[in-house]
């Protein structure tokens, strides 16, 4: 079985990060470790919300499967709770990279043209020197904005996406994939590009202009997760496009669905795989 690591807060209620990842992973067949990085009542959306900083625990943490010689064939970063644990982060990938691990970031940081509380300018200049380690980057148009120091827009023609990716990919990775890509207002996707075979790569389904909590999340996992299957690219975009919409419009028919994340585990079964060809 292929083992996964991923460095994310656990929201208790909220439906993003540990909680969203961790199932989705595991549905896709690969063990999943993970290391939180914050343990918050809730996501930031909620008024109120507690903040408990884990950065001090990720050293022992970290010691200990180092003792262990522990290996991992990806590790996938999401929501970082300050800069210093980029740090701690970047020790895990230096010391836990083989010639084979997948390293996904997602620089999560906000959404629709905003910083989630908390997050600077400054924090988004380290994140940019962070990225510099991932295979592959995985940001939203606000992040792509905050990482490349760019005014957030939220319509660009082709060529300017085409534009913002290589410079995503002049950071350090080999591949960027950016969400919330929209042409027209009726359609929304997403757009990759691959360095090395200087290709582009693009997914769009129909628009449903409605704001969910943890899309990003549930997107970045499902990429994660089908790239360390061994799927392509073009695949792994396809299928976690499929799993976001699903959960969006299940989150969108359900009457009785909470404001704060997507009915994602209703689309699950998108994931699962009979047998295991990897
Ligand atoms: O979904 C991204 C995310 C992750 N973690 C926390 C958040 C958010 C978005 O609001 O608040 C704590």
């Amino acid at each position: 079985m292929k083992r996964i690591v991923t460095v994310q807060d656990v929201s208790c209620i909220g439906k993003c990060s540990l909680t969203v990842a961790l199932p989705i992973l595991s549905a896709m067949g690969l063990e999943t470790a993970v290391l939180p990085t914050a343990v918050l009542s809730t996501h930031t959306a909620f008024d109120g919300f507690t903040f408990r900083d884990l950065t001090e625990n990720m050293t022992g943490i970290l010691r200990h499967w180092k003792e262990q010689q522990f290996t991992f064939d990806a590790i996938y970063t999401g929501y970082l709770g300050s800069a210093d644990q980029m740090r701690h982060v970047s020790d895990l990938i230096r010391d836990f990279r083989g010639d084979d691990t997948l390293v996904l970031i997602d620089p999560v940081m906000g959404d629709h043209g905003k910083l989630y509380p908390n997050f600077t300018d400054e924090f988004a200049k380290k994140m940019a020197v962070f990225c510099g380690q991932a295979d592959v980057i995985v940001p939203n148009m606000t992040e792509a904005a905050a990482l490349l120091g760019i005014p957030y827009a939220e319509r660009h023609n082709e060529e300017e996406i085409r534009e913002m990716l290589r410079k995503l990919t002049d950071l350090g990775p080999k591949q960027a994939v950016l969400t919330g890509v929209s042409f027209t207002p009726d359609t929304l996707g997403v757009m990759a590009y691959d360095r090395v075979t200087d290709q582009y790569f693009r997914c769009f389904r129909p628009h449903i202009p409605r704001i969910f909590y943890g899309t990003g999340d549930a997107f970045s996992s499902v990429l994660a997760g089908a790239l360390t299957r061994g799927e392509s690219l073009e695949d792994a975009l396809t299928l976690a496009v499929d799993f976001t919409v699903t959960a969006m419009k299940r989150t969108v028919d359900d009457p009785s669905a909470g404001w704060y994340g997507v009915n994602f585990e209703e689309a699950l079964p998108l994931l699962l795989v009979k047998e295991q060809p990897w």
